[in-house]
């Protein structure tokens, strides 16, 4: 036996705004969990969302979720893109539509920059979309020199429209 490797606690953001979304951000979380190193510990509620930036596209499902892990945030990081690229996510232009997109948004307390990564996510205190399901699920995680549940009262939430938890709706 080897003993387990530290485990860690990770938040993701999931979206989609292509092809059956709330399919979509259940796929992607059994993916996730397909191997049992990775272990979703709790999750926000789904929301459906205006698309910020980017040319004109679909509304958004988005969802956060936590996550146990022994995979380090590299590791984690290609795990996401390799389920992105499973679900059949073509990057093609820039901010555009996806099936989806999943983004490591924090990894216990690191701090990467590489050229792949950045930890904590630099555009995280920004955006509703992720902020508001965040707080749902950890409202005093430090986001900046804040905490989610403080960000996500004063973030413009127009456009945000919470649905349900993905275990009640599909
Ligand atoms: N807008 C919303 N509402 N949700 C997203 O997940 C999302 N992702 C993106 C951009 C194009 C920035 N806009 C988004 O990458």
């Amino acid at each position: 036996m080897t003993a387990a490797p530290q485990q860690t606690t990770a938040y993701l953001a999931l979206g989609s705004n292509l092809g059956n979304r709330g399919e979509m951000l259940r796929g992607a979380l059994a993916a996730l969990q397909r191997d049992g190193s990775v272990r979703v510990v709790r999750e926000s509620s789904v929301y459906e969302t205006a698309p910020v930036g980017g040319p004109k596209q679909p509304d958004y499902f988005n969802m956060v979720v936590a996550v146990e892990t022994g995979l380090a945030p590299e590791a984690l990081l290609e795990r996401c893109l390799a389920i992105e690229r499973e679900f059949g996510r073509v990057r093609q232009e820039p901010w555009g539509a996806r099936t989806l997109d999943l983004d490591l948004l924090r990894h216990g307390d690191a701090v990467v920059h590489t050229e792949r990564l950045t930890l904590p996510h630099p555009r995280m205190a920004e955006r509703a979309f992720v902020l508001v399901p965040l707080a749902e699920i950890a409202p005093d995680l430090p986001v900046g020199d804040n905490t989610a549940g403080l960000l996500a009262k004063r973030v413009d939430c127009r456009g945000i429209r919470r649905r349900m938890p993905l275990t009640d709706w599909l």
